[in-house]
Order: structure tokens, then sequence, then C-alpha cells
């Protein structure tokens, strides 16, 4: 067992008196809040919403290190997005192609039906889904411009029925990531802004003369873009605000340690902060693991992250047996969970809070990162209790329905007298008594 404190990863054993403080620990994690950020975010926000275009370009010019003098300058047309498509190679442009089409399959599954029903007094009742007009994507700039995340944002809008989807990312400096516009392409993104930070967010939730005022925005973002999504919401409907990425793995002990160890790395060359963690009732088997996690960290091109996030969140915990692992499962709820084990569905029934399940050994976090088909927004930091994967249902709303027959609204009309009266509210009352039949 090493506790010390330079280990590269902590190894934790649910039998020791102090595992549910360490756990807890490590799972702590502060949402993002700051009143200085908070109080240039408001400016910015006001800014755009009083002088539109021109605090945008004003804002653009001063943090992306640009000088523009007009919105043309920053907005890229359908067809720029397919030259930059078409511009790729060919292995990059199949991929896009493939991860798209799979993306797409999968959503389609997700659509829901409008449904209606009939009462015995003949009203009918149902719900009608419909989409939201316009949906605003946030993609950050820079190093975490991923152009997966744009497939993973647009696609489910796409599929919802969006009329018009627009896209928004900084561009520091001037630097255009070919990948995220051809992504923005192949995922049917309508317009293109190439602004970022709380001034798009501005832009998007109230409109300005050349950016359309969207219905909902999504996609991820910096501490000025997070906080900014909080205080449009309302104005606009935002997705969630997304912490760092987790991996937790349960392993049987017969899954490859090297395989293991990369997925835990996979996770943890995101960010820092970062969360990997791996469980199993095999103690030599987390050795193995470990000595792996030693040998095979210094060959990362991202060494530095992966080493920092394992020191910072990342564990190796030895747990009694797999109830005990499932416990732990529900405990932590986390973004993804891979069950390295050998039966993976026999699991299932008992899992209840996790973003995404990657089951049995060959279902590597990274494939559903990029390409299996479901999304790769998923709930963050134990929201997974009581949230989803970005889906189909985040780009649309639903609206009920209520088709009175006359005999149903006598009927009905009884019961809502009886109780409008009780509220005092008598116009209600006698607007439900006019259709009351007397015979
Ligand atoms: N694992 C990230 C998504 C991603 N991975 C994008 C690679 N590119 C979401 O948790
Ligand atoms: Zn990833």
């Amino acid at each position: 067992m090493n506790d010390n404190a330079t280990a590269t990863i902590a190894r934790l054993n649910t039998a020791e008196a102090d595992f549910t403080a360490r756990l807890d620990s490590l799972l702590d994690w502060e949402g993002v809040s700051d009143s200085a950020v908070q109080a240039r975010v408001d400016d910015i926000l006001a800014s755009v919403k009083r002088e539109g275009d021109a605090a945008v370009i004003e804002t653009t010019n001063r943090f992306d290190r640009v000088s523009v003098t007009s919105m043309d300058e920053l907005r890229l047309t359908a067809e720029q997005l397919r030259h930059a498509f078409e511009q790729l190679p060919t292995a990059q442009r199949d991929a896009l192609a493939s991860a798209a089409e799979r993306i797409r399959r999968y959503h389609e599954h997700q659509k829901p039906g409008s449904w209606q029903y009939e009462e015995a007094d003949g009203t009918v009742l149902g719900q009608q889904v419909s989409p939201i007009d316009r949906a605003g994507i946030y993609v950050p700039g820079g190093k975490a411009a991923y152009p997966s995340s744009v497939l993973m944002n647009a696609i489910p809008a796409h599929v919802a029925g969006v009329q018009e989807i627009i896209m928004v990312v900084p561009t520091p400096d001037g630097v255009l990531n070919d990948l995220v516009l051809a992504a923005a392409h192949v995922a049917g993104v309508d317009q293109v802004f190439t602004i970022g930070g709380a001034q798009a967010i501005g832009a998007l939730a109230y409109g300005t003369e050349s950016v359309p005022r969207v219905d909902k925005i999504v996609g991820p973002g910096n501490i000025y873009v997070a906080t900014a999504k909080r205080a449009v919401f309302g104005q606009v409907g935002i997705d969630m605000i997304a912490g760092p990425s987790e991996i937790m793995v349960v392993s049987d002990g017969l899954t490859d340690p090297d395989w293991l160890a990369m997925d835990l790395f996979s996770q943890a060359e995101h960010d820092e902060d970062a969360q990997s963690i791996l469980v199993s009732w095999d103690a030599d088997h987390l050795a193995q693991v470990e000595a792996a996690i030693e040998r095979l960290l210094p060959t990362l091109e991202r060494a530095d992250i992966v080493r920092e996030s394992l020191r910072r969140r990342g564990a190796l915990i030895q747990c009694r047996d797999a109830a005990e692992a499932i416990t732990l499962i529900n405990r932590v709820a986390p973004e993804h969970l891979e069950l390295s084990v050998e039966t993976p569905d026999a699991w299932l029934a008992d899992i209840r809070h996790a973003g995404a399940i990657f089951m049995g050994r060959y279902t590597a976090e990274a494939l559903g990162d990029y390409c299996a088909g479901p999304n790769h927004v998923l709930p963050t930091s134990g929201t997974a209790r009581f949230s989803s994967p970005l889906g189909v249902y985040d780009f649309q709303k639903r609206s009920s329905l209520i088709h009175c027959s006359a005999e149903g609204a006598s009927m009905l009309g009884e019961v809502a007298s009886v109780l409008a009266r009780g509220e005092s509210l008598t116009a209600h009352a006698r607007s439900a008594e006019y259709r009351i039949r007397r015979s």
C-alpha cells in the first residue's frame, strides 16, 4: 500500500477506517464561482445587450487579439465550412463522416413520438413534441477545441429538427481550426461566428444586428463562458455547466493491465482536474495496473497533465467484492463507467447512476468519445444522479394537448367549479360552469 505523498496515484482500500473520508475528499470538486469573473461577465453581457455588433467587435478585438471592423469578418458561411471539409486529407474526411453517421443513427433512436389517448367521456389528451427553432453551439478555442464535440452537440440538434444551428468559436490571434469547421459542415451547422467568451454567449442570448438570437445555448467553455451561460439562463435555455471529465473503471482482474492504465490516462490527459479511478477486488491485479501506469506514463505526449491529474484526483481502489464495487459506482455516479468484467449485462440492473456505461473489456471509453454513437456530452461531478447525456430531447420541448368533448367539458366543469370556488377564483368557476350541461 503506497500512502506516501509522492506516489503517482493514490491506493485506497474500502476496508480501511478512513476510506470514506478519503473518497469524499477525492470526489470533492468546487464548481466555478468567482465574484471578480462574475462582475466582468455582467459588464460584457450588458454592453452586448446595449450595443450589439459594436460591442461584440470591440471585445473580440481586445480578447482574441484581432483587428476586425465588421461582423462580416467574423462570419463563416456554409460554403466556407464545406470548403474546410473538402480540403482535409481523405482519412480525416472519412473518419469524420463515419463518426457522424454512427452518431446520427444513435440519436435517431432517441426521437420521442407525440402521443394521444381518449378518456371515456370522449376527451382527447396528449403531448406534442416540437423542436426549438434555433440552437447556439459554443465551441471552445485553442487546445480545447474538439471537432468530436462539434458533432456531439450539433447532430442531436439536427436530428431533433432544429431549423437553424448557429455555432460560435473563438479564434485567438485569428487562427482557425479546419477540423472544427469541417465537423461543423458534417454536422449540419448553418452559420459560424468566430467569436467566443461572454460576448459570444451574450450575442447568442440577446441577438445582435448580425447574430441571430437563439433559443438554447449548448457546449462547454471556460469559466467566463460558464458564468455567462448561468447569467443568461432564463432568457434562453442552456444545457449544463460541465465539470472536469471523469472515468471509473471496474475490473474483475482479467483485463490486460496496460489496457486499463491507458483507459485511465485517456481521461487524465484532458485536464489536471480530470478524475480517473480504478476499482477491483483483486489486490495483485491492482498492483499490476499500478506498475503499468509507472511504465507507460513516461511514454505519453501529455505526461505532465496526466501525472498531475492522477496525483490530484486519481485512485486505485481495492474493494471486497462485486457488490461493494456496485455500491461505489452508485456513490460516485461517474460520468463514464467502464465495466471491464466478463458478464457486464449481469451488472446493469444494479447500476443506478452513471452518465455512460461501457460494457466489457473491449469497450474503451475513447471509442465512445469519438464514434461509437452515443453522445460524449455527459453529466459530471456526480450529477448523473439527476441528469442525462446530451440528446435529441434537449433540443425539443413538449406541449400538452386537451380536446374536450361536450360531455367531457360538462363532467370536468363540475369538478373544476368546486375547486375554483375553493380557491375563491370565481371567474374560473363560472367559465367552467357555462359548459356544464343542465338537462
Ligand atoms: N471525454 C470527453 C470528450 C472527448 N474526448 C472529446 C476526446 N475528445 C468528454 O468527457
Ligand atoms: Zn475524452
